[in-house]
């Protein structure tokens, strides 16, 4: 076992050659480290001809975003490691491939994907990937069908329940999704001239039990091995490939849980649009999201249905009518986890480029409101919001 070290670009480069598995490891001569995310380093490494070949992952003891102060499990790369591995398994196509990891240093080797674009960036600049929702839907799909009573033996889901078990990163999502946004908080942030809005976000009743209901399934409702951060910044994109990243948060939860926040952050894009592009363009735009949302939502259900059809192992869950009936849960679910998204996205922590790339104050600041507004709509009439074409009228009534 080797000891934990803070990884410089060189030793990303040494590991690189000893665990990327290529043919000629000496042609790894250099790194760069590119971590935009919240919490680790990421190195890409680069052979003689200046072409990237292989990504070094490492979790930092703490929260990157926030420094030293926010000490953070390590054990956060073996959980993603081996949550990427198991959804690898179901759906290789749609799954960054890890080659290699080691838990003491909390370091991974993966797949580089320099060939690939991150979704939210491409969606901030108005560029459409036509085919990559029906691929979402299916990555979703395929992993939480397969890690599911429907699918997995008992005492193998049981032992993976235990496993996958992941207090710390769990209490961020906790706190940052179900808690904070609807507190005075040091760590939230939206625009002053929302502060009416979201103080009564604080003091709605009816709001705040519905939000308490989504956080009691996250906390206790252990459906599938979930990705638990499935927002566009962990998704690459190219022309007819998608692939999912980072699943550190991944524990067995609620699976409208993933199928929720994908959806919020297309939803979180559809508001931001009009400040982010010309009129015209943001319409067009605004359409193709919501086609992404409708497609992602039907892929996951059909792939679900079709899944559960042919392949649950479960005698009783193979009853006819069942799997139709839990997707119903499923599918109110998704829209509360997909409402609380927007609104952690946009009164919390959590900012994303989507909105903080909007120049114009004024444009900001209706941005947000109409995602704050579509969040708390969504809360509070799941279970009245019968299909994906409810949803979608419901996005546009909003504004
Ligand atoms: C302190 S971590 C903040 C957020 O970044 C991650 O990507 C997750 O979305 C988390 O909620
Ligand atoms: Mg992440």
């Amino acid at each position: 076992m080797s000891q934990y070290r803070t990884f410089t670009a060189a030793d990303a480069v040494e590991y690189a050659r000893e665990f990327g598995g290529i043919a000629d490891p000496q042609s790894l001569v250099s790194s760069q480290e590119i971590g935009d995310g919240n919490l680790n380093l990421v190195f890409k490494i680069f052979d003689r001809d200046d072409v990237s070949r292989i990504v070094v992952k490492q979790a930092l003891p703490y929260v990157r975003c926030v420094g030293e102060s926010w000490p953070l499990t390590l054990d956060r790369a073996r959980i993603e490691a081996e949550v990427l591995q198991i959804h690898g398994q179901f759906c290789p196509a749609h799954t960054v491939k890890i080659l290699h990891y080691d838990p003491a240093l909390a370091v991974m080797v993966m797949e580089d994907l320099s060939s690939h674009a991150i979704w939210r960036g491409e969606q901030v600049k108005g560029i459409d990937y036509p085919q990559a929702a029906a691929q979402l839907g299916e990555y979703l799909a395929q992993t939480l069908f397969h890690t599911s009573d429907f699918y997995q033996h008992p005492y193998q889901k049981k032992a993976d329940v235990i496993r996958f078990t992941n207090p710390e990163l769990c209490d961020i999502t906790e706190e940052l999704f179900f808690n904070e946004p609807y507190e005075v908080h040091e760590r939230n942030g939206y625009p002053r001239a929302l502060e009416s809005l979201v103080a009564q976000l604080r003091t709605d009743d009816e709001l705040r039990q519905k939000v308490a209901g989504l956080k009691h399934r996250f906390l206790s409702n252990a459906e599938a091995l979930l990705h638990g951060d499935v927002h566009s910044g962990s998704i690459f994109v190219a022309e007819n490939s998608l692939k999912v990243i980072d699943a550190e948060f991944g524990f067995y939860g609620p699976m409208g849980f993933d199928v929720g926040s994908a959806l919020g952050n297309l939803l979180i894009n559809y508001c931001a649009l009009p400040g982010l592009l010309a009129p015209r363009e943001a319409a067009d735009a605004r359409e193709k999201r919501l086609d992404d949302v409708r497609t992602t939502w039907q892929s996951f259900a059909e792939g679900f249905l079709a899944l559960a059809a042919e392949k649950t192992r479960d005698r009783a869950l193979a009853y006819p009518g069942y799997a139709a009936e839990f997707l119903a849960k499923v599918w109110r679910d998704t829209l509360g986890y997909c409402g609380t998204e927007l609104i952690r996205r946009t009164v919390g922590m959590s900012q994303v480029a989507d909105i903080k790339t909007i120049q114009d104050e004024v444009m900001k600041a209706e941005c947000v409101r109409q995602a704050i507004t579509l969040g708390r709509t969504l809360i509070l009439a799941a279970d009245h919001v019968e299909n994906i074409d409810a949803l979608i009228a419901r996005v546009r009534q909003n504004g």
